[in-house]
């Protein structure tokens, strides 16, 4: 009879191994021109498209179905169907933070100017409407038993 001796523990298990690293360049996939998204906003910059296989690399996105294109890649919150204004400009592309070419004004009513029989209504408590950023008195209509107003000094927003 022989005992059998205890045998050994298991070994430690194997190292999980790291997958290789996904390449691009390899055979999988079809081949696909994506543009850089440096700001992440969904919107792709035109410059420097770049060929991926199957799918667009980190901070790369494929062209979006209606061929928008960002005119800022460095600020988020300036892209084509920004429907946000902002009192101050961004860097570099300015007051246009919608992307359109044209810097549009938040408020143009002037005086002389009433509030609406719905007690609505905004305008400048002067003939010409601010420049982007620059300040005015804009009046308000709210409700309050009456109908009234208010003024606030503030900045035209734009975009
Ligand atoms: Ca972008
Ligand atoms: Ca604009």
């Amino acid at each position: 009879m022989n005992g059998a001796g205890g045998s050994g523990g298991a070994g430690a298990g194997g190292t999980t191994g790291d997958g290789g690293a996904g390449g691009t360049g390899s055979n999988n996939g079809t081949s696909i021109t994506c543009f850089p998204d440096a700001d992440d906003d969904g919107y792709p910059s035109a410059l420097e498209p770049m060929v991926f296989y199957g799918t667009c690399g980190e901070g790369y996105i494929e062209e979006r179905v209606d061929s928008e294109r960002d005119c800022n890649d460095e600020a988020g919150e300036v892209r084509p169907n920004q429907e946000r204004f902002f009192d101050v400009p961004s860097s570099p592309t300015g007051w246009d933070y919608n992307c359109d070419g044209v810097d549009e004004r938040e408020y143009e009513v002037t005086i002389p100017f009433s509030c609406s029989p719905d007690c609505s209504g905004r305008w400048w408590s002067s003939t010409q409407a601010p420049d982007c950023g620059e300040t005015g008195d804009l009046v308000s209509c709210f409700l309050l038993d009456s109908c009234q107003t208010n003024s606030q000094v503030m900045r035209q927003p734009c975009h």
